[in-house]
């Protein structure tokens, strides 16, 4: 046990949970395969592993280029090191198992050929159940440390922004921009960052999700920038635009529109609300607008472990927001050849609204 984090503990109760909702489903085990997962239940970060949870008892599987690392994460989960394949191991632990065992599994995230090679090995007594996405909907909602990490992986991100929002000016490229902000965020002891972080300046601002390149930043052009940094192993992910230059009134008008409509989506968020209602939020305010035909995506998502997780907030949905959930709010608008503009921070859903976590300024900075 580690004294300082309780980490053993931490992990027995997000294992207890989990088997409760199996529990309530037809399936007697869990084989986890997805590393987030295994890393949330047992505290491994290897690249490689399964989880098997029984009612009795969980059992890591991994090879032997994690034996010691194991020794130092692992806890809550007996550790297995095998030589001769995760698979065939997996199998044959559930060979030994007593009677007809019913086993679930994320049917999103095993591969056909895996699942068929786990069949093969573990024979005719086990059962194959289509899970229903347990271990992401445990970690839809964070607990205190978790959102002690998250609050510092928002405000690394804040702040690596602002100072290199800084240095920003025409002549340097979308990739000199997304260098500096990347070793900015390794300075501030990030891992990494959490995507490709995206620098798009003028019509390529349009493109939602553009890669940075080696185009040049121009006068009087949008720029768009979408970054996230890891820390300790949760995601921020944070959004803002900016331009260099004078903006028009057509422009700024956007901004705002884009800036009210992700304080409108803001406002809606607290526990008890669906996720459909605050992307109708940020659709409404944009329709008023008369854009909304312009915002081409969906207002957020769940953040994590991982920087897409439960819920989504999109159109239609009906997953209801629970306190502890953590979700990107980011509207944006995207105009063929004029250029995009997105404001995304990440919150926390409250009993009574959102926390902001990132905190970097919304202002339409003009450089
Ligand atoms: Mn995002």
């Amino acid at each position: 046990v580690d004294n300082r984090t309780g980490q053993l503990k931490i992990n027995r109760s997000r294992l207890s949970r989990l088997r409760f909702l199996f529990g309530t489903s037809d399936a007697d085990a869990i084989l986890v395969t997805h590393l987030p997962n295994i890393n949330y239940l047992c505290g491994f970060t290897g690249s490689s592993g399964m989880l098997l949870v029984e009612a009795d008892r969980a059992t890591l599987f991994t090879d032997s280029r994690y034996t010691f690392q194991c020794r130092e994460e692992v806890s809550g989960a007996a550790v297995k090191i095998v030589s001769a394949g995760l698979v065939r191991a997996v199998g044959e632990a559930l060979q030994r198992s007593r009677g007809t065992v019913r086993v679930a599994y994320s049917a999103g995230l095993v591969t056909v050929a895996q699942k068929e090679a786990l069949a093969a090995a573990a024979g005719k007594r086990v059962r194959w159940v289509r899970g229903s996405s347990e271990v992401e909907r445990l970690r839809a909602v964070k607990d205190a440390g978790e959102l002690g990490q998250m609050r510092a992986a928002a405000d690394l991100i804040s702040e690596v922004w602002t100072r290199a929002v800084r240095k920003m000016k025409v002549g340097i490229s979308e990739l000199q921009v997304a260098a500096g902000l990347e070793y900015e965020m390794k300075l501030g002891g990030a891992t990494g960052p959490s995507f490709e972080t995206i620098v798009a300046s003028g019509p390529r601002s349009a493109w939602a999700h553009a890669r940075a390149t080696s185009k040049l930043l121009k006068k009087n052009e949008l720029v768009v920038m979408d970054q996230g940094a890891i820390l300790r192993g949760y995601c921020s992910d944070m959004t803002r635009t900016v331009f260099l230059g004078r903006p028009s009134d057509h422009v700024r008008r956007l901004y705002h529109a884009v800036l009210d409509a992700q304080q409108a989506a803001k406002s809606v968020i607290r526990a008890g609300v669906t996720a459909g209602e605050v992307d109708a939020a940020a659709r409404q305010t944009l329709k008023r607008y008369k854009l909304v035909q312009y915002f081409t995506h969906s207002t957020g998502h769940g953040l994590g472990l991982e920087v897409h997780e439960m819920p989504r907030l999109a159109r239609g949905e009906s997953f209801f927001l629970e306190a502890g959930m953590v979700v990107t709010v980011e509207p944006g608008v995207y105009i063929e050849g004029l250029g995009g503009i997105r404001i995304e921070d990440d919150v926390v859903v409250t009993a009574t609204g959102a926390e902001e976590l990132t905190s970097a300024t919304r202002e339409f900075l003009e450089l």
